[in-house]
């Protein structure tokens, strides 16, 4: 890694970031697909990635605490924990020990690594790779011109970000990211700094993630969340999981689907993929599970097509309509219908237009297999329904998240106990962000509140999301990006773009816990301001700190992290806000930061007074397993603008999805062995994929029909807006899923995923739904991607 350590990343525009090329694949294995998750593979595998991170002590010693009630929350996904009793052997699974271990890791990224490793050399290695460089030990910064990151003391780092922040024209010239693991407590802060520096450009990963579901839900329930506990899904009748991968993405929800199924519900499972989590589960916590018997979960699954959903949706429909017509009154409920809903009237009469067979034909799924799905639901009253990216992530995610609420209205089953919708977030405390404030587009009684308690005006013109700051950015309208944990060039999508986008930057400002690619595609300068995790040890004045945080299921509770930090220099994200405030606002400020400094009990406080739900906020926050924030739509009272008390049933259409013949629909999803953009390994244990990541899933008949075989290699493309888009080197793997149905990885394959394929209404971007062409691979493809 020694060539090129004169060369830094400006003035590689018009290359696309080496990472993204490899000229090379590993050695993949395929083995067969699991019909069931967990059980002693998934202890095996977690506790070899404690070890692999060289920190199995600390690592076990820290499992005790995880998810406990005086304990820390686990970083990884949003699901909760029981309200009851906890396991003493631990609440956990496979996922949140390899969230750990990436955390405690003894392995340290020192400034003498920065010295030898020139950023542009590091620039040409994938996520993979970095990410097992080990913890930031230091804040780093990287002069204008400069090919290596230096280090810079705390203060000097503030005084740069102050120095540029004042020097924008405008403060919207500044875009403030989010990532979602921060504390409610380090949220709330952020976003005050950004609203009394002057803007509302807070895009954050809700914006690439369930912006879609809070979109869908805000209009229509009246709240931007679930409805459901975790209670509900012990005593319920029938639980639908579509566009979701449990096994994989929320492990322990596994845990809740074989307890509502051993009390007697239905699982349906909604999928092109059938993925293990699904399928089976066999309980590591449990000896059943280690004994290998486990359990059944999906009574049926339905293998839709990519976005062949909404079709679906709508057959399921006309079945419940068939099934209420020689039913009368067994299968709808009128009661809710007229006291809680408006416009049945317009929804039933939609139907005239469609057909059984055609809306068959263009879900994927069999008249049969539809049939047997509406007379599951058909005469059940408890009814919870389960999303996530694979709804989301679609153009038309909106309404299709609307057409499931129509189904749940006609059966009068939301807002009572068993019932209602549960779209599954995604990082552990992605909710509590959103509940904070860090949103683009903050209500005026928000606004309102905070400037009653704080006594400045705060911005009121909408800000950048995602996909609007990187083409502001790109377009030279932002001039600085300060990302609050996240991979912003990995995560976000059309990688080329984005990466030319953010070498346009004065300055990128990343605090981060690990060394990720978003450091190394950088602006003219770029700092990397290290902090603590979930798990460390929060310290101020001497006393030990907790944070809270908030669950896919709206519990707030408090989480206090035990290991010792890997370095005396890394300072919690509470603090940098403040220390950012001080230097940029100065006396201007009206806002008395150092308070907050020192105190997330003065933080808290500050909550309390400016955001509704969170009242006598330091106590309740004490209390073992911590408190529910209100929920008027989980209670059955659903109050919008537009609607006044009643849920409205939407209309909504059946996209067009016809593709060329050489043309394939394709979902980017997760492997087991990622967190997002932070790869732990290069399996896939479940799918059956080994030791590599750049592969398509296509189906057996698809293949033959193109020439190709199983274990081929090809290069993909996308042609969205007439630009060629191009993915090199991928190796097909033969896998049941509907024709014309291709899957990868993300981040890998972000490079096809256009800026402007976004999903309407939310404006996140669609990569659920990217059309590509399939070419055998073709040696000389580098020679025109440098070109592109
Ligand atoms: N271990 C681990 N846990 C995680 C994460 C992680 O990366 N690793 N990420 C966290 C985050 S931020 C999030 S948002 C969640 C994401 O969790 P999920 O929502 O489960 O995310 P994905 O893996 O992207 O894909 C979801 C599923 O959508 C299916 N799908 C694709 N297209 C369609 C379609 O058109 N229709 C239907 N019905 N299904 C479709 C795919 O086959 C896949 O099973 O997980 C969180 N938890
Ligand atoms: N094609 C495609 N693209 C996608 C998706 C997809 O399904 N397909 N999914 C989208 C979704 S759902 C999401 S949520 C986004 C995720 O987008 P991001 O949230 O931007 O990405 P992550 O990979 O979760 O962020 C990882 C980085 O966060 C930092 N980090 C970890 N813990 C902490 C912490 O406690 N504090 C701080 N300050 N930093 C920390 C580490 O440095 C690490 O490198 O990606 C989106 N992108
Ligand atoms: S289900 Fe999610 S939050 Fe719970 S232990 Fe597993 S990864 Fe962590
Ligand atoms: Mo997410």
């Amino acid at each position: 890694m020694k060539e090129d350590q004169n060369k830094n990343n400006i003035g590689q525009e018009n290359n696309i970031p080496d990472a993204e090329n490899p000229y090379q694949l590993l050695d993949l294995k395929v083995t067969k697909v699991k019909n069931w998750a967990a059980g002693v593979p998934g202890v095996v595998a977690a506790f070899s990635d404690l070890i692999e991170e060289k920190t199995i002590v600390r690592g076990t010693k820290a499992l005790f605490k995880m998810n406990q009630k005086d304990g820390f929350d686990c970083p990884s996904c949003a699901w909760p924990d029981p309200d009851d009793e906890r396991s003493v052997l631990g609440e956990y699974c496979e996922n949140g020990v390899k969230a750990l271990a990436e955390e405690a890791t003894t392995k340290k990224v020192t400034t003498d690594f920065f010295k030898e490793n020139s950023v542009y050399e590091l620039s040409k290695l994938d996520d993979y790779q970095i990410g097992k460089f080990g913890r930031l030990t230091s804040p780093m910064y990287l002069p204008k011109n400069g090919t290596h990151y230096e280090p810079i003391s705390w203060d000097n780092a503030f005084l740069k970000i102050a120095q540029h922040l004042n020097a924008l024209d405008s403060p919207d010239e500044a875009a403030f990211y989010t990532s979602g693991r921060t504390s409610n407590e380090a949220s709330f802060l952020y976003q005050l700094f950004a609203k009394e520096y002057g803007t509302n450009n807070m895009p954050d990963c809700s914006n690439m993630c369930h912006e879609t579901s809070g979109s869908a839900l805000r209009t229509t329930i009246g709240i931007g969340k679930g409805t459901v506990t975790l209670d509900d899904f012990y005593d319920t009748d029938v639980i639908v999981i579509i566009g979701q991968n449990p096994g994989t993405n929320a492990p322990r929800m596994l845990s809740a689907l074989s307890k509502g199924k051993k009390n007697g519900a239905k699982i349906i499972a909604i999928n092109p993929l059938p993925e293990a989590g699904l399928m089976g589960f066999r309980n590591p916590q449990e000896i059943s599970g280690v004994l290998r018997s486990g359990i059944k979960l999906a009574d049926l699954y339905l293998p839709v097509k990519i976005n062949g959903d909404m079709a679906l949706l709508k057959a399921i429909e006309i079945l419940l309509i068939e099934f209420e017509k020689k039913n009368p009154g067994k299968v709808f409920d009128y009661d809710f219908i007229k006291e809680k809903t408006t416009g049945y009237d317009a929804f039933l009469q939609q139907f005239d237009q469609y057909n059984l067979d055609d809306l068959a034909q263009l879900s994927g799924v069999s008249k049969e297999a539809l049939y047997e799905a509406a007379e599951i639901i058909a005469f059940k009253k408890r009814i919870i329904v389960c999303w996530g990216m694979g709804l989301t992530q679609q153009p038309n995610g909106v309404e299709m998240i609307r057409e499931i609420l129509n189904i749940l209205l006609l059966k009068g089953s939301i807002g009572k106990p068993g019932a209602g919708v549960c779209p599954v977030r995604g990082h552990s405390n992605v909710q509590g962000n959103r509940t904070m404030l860090i949103d683009e587009k903050p209500t005026d009684e928000q606004l309102d509140r905070l400037q009653a308690y704080f006594g400045f005006n705060p911005p009121r013109k909408r800000g950048y999301d995602v996909v609007r700051a990187i083409k502001a950015m790109h377009d030279e309208k932002v001039k600085l990006l300060f990302s609050m944990g996240g991979n912003f060039l990995s995560a976000t999508p059309d990688t080329n773009y984005t990466a030319n986008a953010l070498r346009k930057l004065n300055l990128t400002v990343s605090v981060s816990t690990k060394l990720n690619r978003t450091h190394l595609i950088h602006g003219q300068e770029s700092l990397i301001l290290p902090t603590l995790s979930r798990s460390d040890i929060d310290v101020i004045n001497g006393e030990t700190q907790f944070i809270t945080t908030e669950n896919s299921m709206g519990v707030v509770q408090s989480s206090k992290g035990i290991l010792t930090p890997v370095s005396d220099d890394l300072i919690n994200e509470m603090q940098i806000v403040c220390k950012m405030a001080v230097a940029t606002l100065g006396s201007k400020s009206v806002i008395d930061w150092e308070r907050y400094h020192n105190s997330y009990d003065d933080v808290r406080d500050a909550i309390e007074n400016c955001i509704p739900g969170f009242e006598n906020y330091n106590i309740r926050a004490r209390e073992k397993g911590g408190f529910y924030l209100p929920n008027a739509a989980r209670e059955g009272k659903f109050i919008t603008k537009a609607f006044g008390d009643r849920v409205p049933f939407t209309l909504t259409v059946i996209p067009d999805n016809k593709l060329d013949s050489d043309e394939y629909m394709m979902a980017t999803t997760r492997t087991h062995d990622q967190f997002n953009t932070t790869i732990y390994g290069l399996d896939d244990r479940y799918r059956g994929v080994k030791n590599e990541r750049r592969v398509i899933f296509m189906n057996p008949k698809d293949i033959e029909l193109a020439g190709f075989k199983a274990g081929d290699k090809v290069d993909l493309f996308n042609y969205d807006d007439t630009i060629e888009r191009i993915a090199p080197l991928f190796v097909i793997v033969s896998y049941e899923i509907p024709e014309k149905n291709t899957v990868t990885y993300f981040p890998e394959t972000n490079v096809l995923v256009s800026v402007n394929n976004v999903v309407k209404d939310s404006n996140m971007p669609a990569s659920k739904y990217v059309k590509i062409k399939i070419k055998k691979h073709d040696p000389k493809i580098y020679e025109r991607i440098n070109k592109l």
